[in-house]
């Protein structure tokens, strides 16, 4: 499974490559497209926690696909152009989340920065993103989303064009925790070609603190990775499943996860890995090995 790596290298690059922080508008009352944006960065939290248990199995995620709301390099400085960007449907957002009741984006941004750096450009651009509010009244209910988020970048006389496809992406709050539902699909296109992955999970998160949703808690997933790129046209498969996951103080201190699938030669593979508090074991088909933590 090595080339499981290979493929998401490039999708990491593509992250650091354009992080940075945007200064945006803000009309108070109503939920701005680059406000939403944000928000549903937070709210996707839970997805990016399962970057950590994938990253072991040799997996690892692209982590943030909102380039612009931190990192290292300093946009906040660059000339932004969000003159096209719509947004129709319900916009109220009430419980001041930056979610909207129920609201439908089109458009672009562009942008672009000179410095001594060299100079950098690139987009955003939002097709049929519809973001909607689980309820307005709680700004901690979640959010729920579908459409497609594009971005490009350009720099050094490349570029790259990240295509995030959000087939659904439900983050809800139930009687007891959330309940989320993420299917969609990457795919990046580079001069070296285009790489794609697809995945399909449903899961829980249960806070440890219900009035602190994004802090410490456990994750419960279950689905699947599906790739491809121009060094593995025949793909590669992963299924996933996370079982009680206990996030504490930024580090898992005990579940089990485990991951089985094919790789790009058609071989076949699995690990599994247990984590306590003080060690995390991982079995890579059938040898285990454990580490402290
Ligand atoms: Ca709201
Ligand atoms: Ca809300």
């Amino acid at each position: 499974m090595r080339r499981f790596c290979l493929l998401f290298g490039l999708f990491l690059f593509a992250l650091l490559a354009g992080c940075g922080q945007q200064t945006a508008p803000n009309a108070g009352g109503e939920a701005m497209a680059q406000e939403v944006a944000t928000t549903l960065q937070a709210a996707d939290a839970q997805l990016y926690r399962i970057a950590e248990p994938l990253g072991l199995a040799g997996v690892p995620v692209p982590t943030a696909p909102f380039l612009f709301a931190s990192g290292v390099a300093p946009l906040d400085t660059a000339t932004w152009n969000c003159d096209s960007v719509t947004a129709a449907g319900n916009l109220s957002d009430a419980d001041d989340d930056g979610i909207p009741v129920n609201a439908t984006f089109n458009g672009k941004c562009t942008w672009s920065y000179s410095g001594s750096e060299g100079s950098v450009s690139g987009s955003w651009e939002f097709q049929s993103l519809n973001v909607q509010d689980p309820n307005d009244a709680d700004p901690t209910a979640g959010v729920k989303a579908s459409g497609k988020v594009i971005w490009t970048f350009s720099a050094g006389g490349s570029t790259i064009t990240w295509t995030w496809t959000l087939t659904q992406h439900d983050f809800e709050k139930g009687s007891s925790g959330y309940s989320f539902t993420y299917k969609g699909s990457w795919t990046i296109e580079t001069g070296q070609g285009t790489f794609t992955a697809e995945y399909d999970l449903t899961g829980t998160w249960t806070p440890d603190d219900p009035s602190d949703p994004w802090g410490d808690g456990a994750l419960t997933a279950e689905g699947q990775f599906d790739a491809s790129g121009p060094s593995c046209a025949d793909g590669w498969h992963l299924s996933v499943t996370l079982t009680n996951l206990h996030y504490q103080g930024g580090k898992i201190v005990s579940g089990n996860a485990s991951f089985s699938g094919t790789d790009c030669d058609g071989n076949t593979g699995s690990v599994t890995i247990a984590w306590s508090p003080d060690q995390v074991c991982i079995t890579i088909n059938g040898n285990t090995v454990c580490v402290a933590q």
